[in-house]
């Protein structure tokens, strides 16, 4: 028989909303995510470094399996690692568009345009880079790492919407090289790359829609 303690318990907390606000309050942030766009073109313009404390102490209430919050957000500032991290992210991007990737995969991302170029990488105030944290001297074992620093990551894009900053969610393909970029330990694997800014003036994206709700959701 397990000899682990419970945790002790206290109230949950309150959120209460008013019945008649509640619609109002879902449709308001809705229409703000609406909104949000994937940016690839950015402002040099510096983000304040709060902005980011915040938007990652939302992402790091996400749940998590067992409450392991497998997660770990590096904010990369430095304009001489921002380079490190854009030279050795293109180069793999080079050899994913010119050798790796599938021809159903390239015609996949045809229309919207990308190729091994990465300049965002430089650009963008911060490039957060964030890892899943596995098992290692100083860490248990995760359950649900993907599912978890997934929704972390969601929250994450969120708040900096939220802030009036613009994200691309980017994923080099393999992140190894991140590791040693960032500093980080091997147990750590990175899962996403996300630059953060201002759009630039004059940032322009595809002509793209989102399903109609019929489409994404089905009442029964
Ligand atoms: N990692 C590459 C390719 C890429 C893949 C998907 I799926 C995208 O939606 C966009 C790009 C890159 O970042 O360019």
């Amino acid at each position: 028989m397990s000899t682990q303690r419970q945790y002790p318990v206290v109230p949950a907390p309150r959120f209460d909303v008013p019945p008649e606000e509640s619609v109002e309050r879902v449709r308001a942030f809705a229409d703000t995510m609406a909104l949000r766009r994937t940016v690839r073109d950015f402002s040099e313009r510096p983000v304040p470094r709060g902005v980011i404390e915040h938007a990652i102490r939302a992402a790091a209430t996400a749940p998590s399996g067992a409450n392991l919050q497998p997660w770990r957000f590096v904010v990369v500032t430095d304009p001489e690692r921002k380079r490190l991290l854009r030279d050795a992210a293109e180069r793999e991007e080079r050899e994913f568009y010119e050798r790796r990737a599938s021809r159903e995969w390239l015609d996949a991302l045809a229309p919207l345009g990308t190729d091994w170029r990465k300049p965002f990488l430089e650009d963008a105030s911060a490039v957060i880079v964030v890892f899943e944290v596995h098992k290692g001297p100083e860490t248990p074992r995760p359950y649900y790492v993907k599912e978890s620093v997934g929704i972390a990551v969601g929250f994450l894009l969120a708040g900096l919407h939220q802030a009036g900053l613009a994200t691309l969610t980017h994923t080099p393909s393999p992140m190894r090289f991140l590791n040693e970029v960032c500093d980080r330990p091997q147990e750590e694997r990175a899962y996403v790359v996300i630059p953060v800014g201002y759009p630039a003036d004059d940032a322009m994206v595809p002509d793209i829609a989102r399903k109609q709700m019929d489409e994404v959701a089905v009442w029964t």
